[in-house]
């Protein structure tokens, strides 16, 4: 292995020498179906060998041009310089020591970064730990600590994890929550503002469902019963649903009025994704709390609980941990993922993936009574696939597009309450033409369907 060139050299290019699944994939195929359980899938199954930039090859010598970036995780490229580097160096220097046995700078420096990078110039904490659904059920152990009570809200469509807490808090059943249950008690779950889909249409939406959100949390529940109000700002499992403009600040006052912890869940929307550091930042959102994984650390398992100093400081020492959590090159890498985004400035370059992709995607759109909507932001972008000149789902369109995809050499991932929407979340560093490449796979892709 020693002599191939590293991920970060690949060729930046859309290459299939063989069949999808190539040989040595099939070959691996057969060891993971004997090795690994049933219950970890794979979307795509050929066999990763190296990834850098915007592609990823396969242990075939295929090279796909990557519109998923592990879902929304490799957002500096894959392998990334200073990712790698400052990494590497953590590896020689420790591995590990725990840091509730003895902390290290580059967690508490990963802190002070998120302070300055979240919404809001208030005095801030933050706690780290492994995966995003860690973060999740930590943030509503902090707002239940602060506030004293228990209930915790969600949303339609949401989804916030598969632990025992985040798989109550995830909306969707299959496959995330069939035959897992019980789940945790005191979530309750209200309407989202889904303008593609709000009975009475988009123009209302936002109005309409937070009514009927503030109602039923009010009736249902008891507003002085709930610590937290947990929601993505630009919802990613559900389908990349944007709520309706005006319905995130509605919540937002509501929760502040009754002294309720709100929590953007950005765990796949933040890090620069839509275009801004945080897509709550859209709409002028600050929350109480923040919960950050996947693009943060370019790869490597962190999280993050992020808030208000008050709030985050609300629970007794050692209450918040884990032996992992904040691991020392997870922090190093997190450090590079950072440094990447500022110096090459993936806002900006999230901002221009929407300018390329939208107007493209909207035309096909005109083309294809199959896309039933066009939208997200920056590099969090979709399609939701329906029968045509209705809004019924189409999950099996969408399979025939995603399956076309990949036996044309570019990475593309579903999504949807309905498994209806063709997501597309590119490395923030992939080159235009790659991108316009992997779009005219997706035209073909469209055409194809007939
Ligand atoms: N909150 C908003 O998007 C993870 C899930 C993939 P973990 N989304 C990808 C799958 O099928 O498991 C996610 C998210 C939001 C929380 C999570 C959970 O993050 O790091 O997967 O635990």
């Amino acid at each position: 292995m020693s002599e191939m060139p590293k991920g970060s050299a690949l060729p930046q290019e859309r290459r299939v020498v063989t069949a999808i699944p190539g040989p040595k994939s099939q070959e691996l195929a057969a060891r993971k179906q004997a090795a690994v359980a049933a219950g970890v899938g794979a979307v795509m199954p050929v066999f990763a060998a190296r990834a850098g930039g915007g592609v990823l090859e396969d242990v075939d010598g295929n090279s796909f041009i990557d519109l998923g970036s592990g879902i929304a995780v490799t957002s500096v490229g894959n392998s990334a310089e200073a990712v790698v580097r400052r990494a590497a160096a953590q590896l020689e220097l420790f591995t590990h020591t725990c840091v509730m046995v003895t902390p290290y700078e580059g967690y508490v420096e990963v802190c002070e970064e998120l302070a300055r990078l979240t919404p809001g110039d208030h005095a801030k904490r933050s706690a780290l730990f492994n995966s995003g659904a860690e973060a999740v059920e930590n943030a509503v152990k902090i707002a239940r600590s602060y506030t004293g009570r228990q209930a915790v809200v969600v949303f339609d469509h949401g989804y916030h994890g598969r632990t025992n807490l985040t798989m109550a808090l995830t909306a969707k059943n299959m496959p995330y929550k069939q035959g897992f249950g019980p789940f945790a008690p005191e979530v309750y779950r209200v309407p989202v503002a889904y303008p593609f889909r709000w009975p009475t249409g988009p123009d209302n939406c936002a109005e309409e469902a937070a009514a009927q959100a503030i109602d039923q949390i009010s009736k249902q529940v008891g507003a002085r019963n709930v610590a937290a109000i947990v929601i993505e700002p630009l919802l990613g499992e559900g389908g990349f649903i944007e709520p309706a403009k005006g319905f995130l600040p509605r919540i937002a006052e509501f929760a502040r009025d009754n002294g309720i912890v709100f929590v953007a869940d950005e765990i796949q929307s933040g890090f620069c994704r839509t275009g801004q550091w945080f897509a709550c930042e859209d709409e002028g959102i600050v929350p109480d709390l923040i919960t950050t994984a996947k693009g943060i650390a370019g790869g490597l398992p962190l999280a993050a609980v992020t808030g208000r100093a008050e709030i985050m400081d609300a629970v007794h020492s050692g209450g918040l941990g884990g032996t992992y959590g904040g691991n020392p090159v997870a922090c190093a890498a997190a450090l590079g993922a950072i440094e990447t985004m500022r110096e090459l400035d993936l806002n900006a370059k999230a901002r221009r993936i929407e300018e390329i992709m939208k107007p493209r995607l909207e035309k096909m759109a005109q083309q294809h009574g199959v896309i039933g909507e066009v939208r997200g932001r920056g590099a969090m972008i979709a399609v939701e696939l329906v029968k045509p000149g209705t809004k019924e789902p189409d999950p099996e369109a969408t399979a025939a597009v995603a399956r076309h995809c990949h036996q044309a050499g570019v990475l593309v991932l579903t999504t949807g309450t309905y498994g209806n929407v063709v997501r597309f979340l590119p490395p923030l560093v992939i080159g235009e033409d790659l991108l316009n490449e992997g779009l005219d796979v997706v035209e073909e892709a469209l055409a194809s369907l007939g």
